[in-house]
């Protein structure tokens, strides 16, 4: 394999870790938060593996100094979280409750006197439900305003303390996960109403980045996007054009509104010519191209293989794999543009994701050469059963691999000249996973719940937990 002579990681590497509010915090309705979208979501049957919730998640709220007390033995440089929006304002707008903002100033202060730099997301999928009854939450400009209120709220409250903002995390998948496959809230199937609302909410995000600029002029700011590189399955030129086809659609209809502030013209003809293009109203391009942010976010899990597609080809609804038995892999596309096919040289994970840590180097050197843009990748990491094993202990060494060579990538992709600000894997103590329980777990720490019980939720150190301290100590040498 080539390999540029690799050059080290830059002294001020941000070696982190990233969770989220509903997957780690629980204290769903204290201290004055309102409800959001996830709380309701959660509770219509079927929606998640064992009707799993985030009431009590990780019971982060009330153990936050426990955590970052963790974090601060491993030698953490940076702690990517999100902040509930209903925490802030319990109804999406209005007073902000106090209670709810001081449990991130809390959190905030406890990273910086350990020297962690915190690495705020602003939208990590929790809505306020208010709005989404109000107004219909993302399919309404109001929420523009409303968002950019909250942001504003945050960056004024915070701007002496966080240097690092991600905006929306992970667009493509809450827009198309809640407008097309109905698995996210609110569980809609409409490619109509999900291609308006993703442009209502690329505004959202270029207006909040505006107001940024005015607000912190030393801060950096961007979006959180799940990439997933594309590639042909064969070298057949109809392969091909299937797999540029899934990185316009797929990837580039928001990468390119991100970098670029404009749609991939591809897509838009393609939209336009089946009545799916959002509306576009005066002032519009002008707010996406003043949206332009200080680094690319790349949330990295795996690449997709793609093969050409007929037009008259029928997809069955993929079904998920939410319960860690491997092999529910469906073929599954866009008629008439791609469709995708499991990639016979990767492994899989037990949740049928593919293992391909080249990828993210393929990926990182991709959004280099398109934007030009520095990059921070804000998640990375392996969900698997671990095994409390006797005496407390957690031999997950399937996880060291998985990210070890995933940051031997990184080394390379530096060598090859992309700006890499630094590395957040997903996640730092075990959490919920949104549709997959508990069980799945991707942590350093150990979180000793399950679906059905919560017992005492005691912090338990895994073998990665010493192998990443390493990794960091010595500023990725020793890997
Ligand atoms: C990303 C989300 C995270 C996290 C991760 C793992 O898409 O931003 O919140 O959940 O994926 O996914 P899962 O929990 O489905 O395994």
């Amino acid at each position: 394999m080539y390999h540029a002579k690799l050059d080290q990681f830059p002294n001020d590497f941000l070696w982190g870790s990233a969770s989220a509010a509903y997957q780690v915090e629980g204290a769903w309705n204290e201290d004055g938060k309102g409800p959001s979208v996830w709380d309701n979501f959660v509770r219509i049957p079927g929606k998640t593996f064992k009707g799993t919730d985030g009431n009590v998640a990780v019971d982060h709220y009330h153990r936050y100094k426990e955590d970052v007390a963790l974090m601060a033995e491993m030698g953490l440089k940076a702690y990517r979280f999100s902040v509930s929006w209903s925490r802030i304002f319990p109804a999406g707008k209005g007073e902000i409750n106090e209670a709810g903002i001081q449990f991130y100033e809390n959190l905030i202060d406890e990273l910086l006197r350990h020297q962690i730099e915190p690495i705020v997301t602003l939208y990590h999928w929790d809505l306020p439900q208010a709005l989404q009854d109000e107004y219909g939450g993302w399919e309404s400009r109001e929420i523009i305003e409303d968002f950019n209120n909250y942001c504003v709220a945050l960056f004024e409250r915070f701007k002496d303390k966080v240097n690092y903002w991600v905006t929306l995390n992970e667009q493509n998948v809450f827009i198309s996960h809640g407008y097309e496959q109905a698995s996210h809230p609110p569980g809609v199937r409409d490619r109509k109403r999900m291609y308006e609302a993703n442009h209502i909410a690329n505004l959202a995000n270029a207006k909040a980045i505006q107001s940024f600029r005015q607000i912190i002029l030393n801060g950096k700011i961007g979006p959180s996007f799940a990439y997933g590189p594309a590639y042909a399955y064969t070298s057949n030129p109809e392969d091909v054009l299937a797999a540029e086809n899934a990185e316009d659609f797929n990837s580039h209809w928001w990468l390119d509104v991100y970098g670029w502030g404009e749609y991939p013209k591809t897509v838009w003809k393609y939209l336009e010519k089946y009545d799916l293009a959002p509306t576009m109203e005066a002032g519009d391009e002008a707010l996406l191209k003043a949206g332009k942010p200080d680094f690319m976010g790349v949330n990295y899990y795996q690449t997709a293989t793609f093969t050409a597609s007929p037009l008259d080809e029928e997809f069955v609804n993929a079904k998920e794999n939410h319960d860690g038995k491997k092999g529910n892999f469906v073929e599954n596309g866009n008629a008439g543009l791609f469709k995708r096919k499991r990639n016979e040289a990767l492994e899989t994970t037990n949740w049928d994701w593919e293992i391909d840590p080249t990828g993210l180097r393929i990926g990182l050197r991709r959004i280099t050469s398109r934007y030009g843009l520095p990059v921070l990748v804000t998640e990375n990491g392996l969900g698997e059963f671990d095994k409390l094993e006797e005496n407390d202990v957690i031999n997950d060494d399937y996880r060291i691999e998985y990210i070890r060579k995933h940051i031997e990538q990184l080394q390379a992709a530096i060598a090859d000249g992309v700006d890499l600000l630094g590395y957040c894997t997903w996640s730092f103590t075990d959490l919920l996973s949104w549709l997959n329980g508990y069980q799945k777990r991707y942590g350093f720490v150990y979180v000793d719940r399950d679906e059905l019980n919560e017992k005492e939720l005691r912090r338990i150190r895994k073998k990665s937990f010493y192998w990443y301290k390493d990794v960091i100590w010595s500023n990725g040498d020793r890997l």
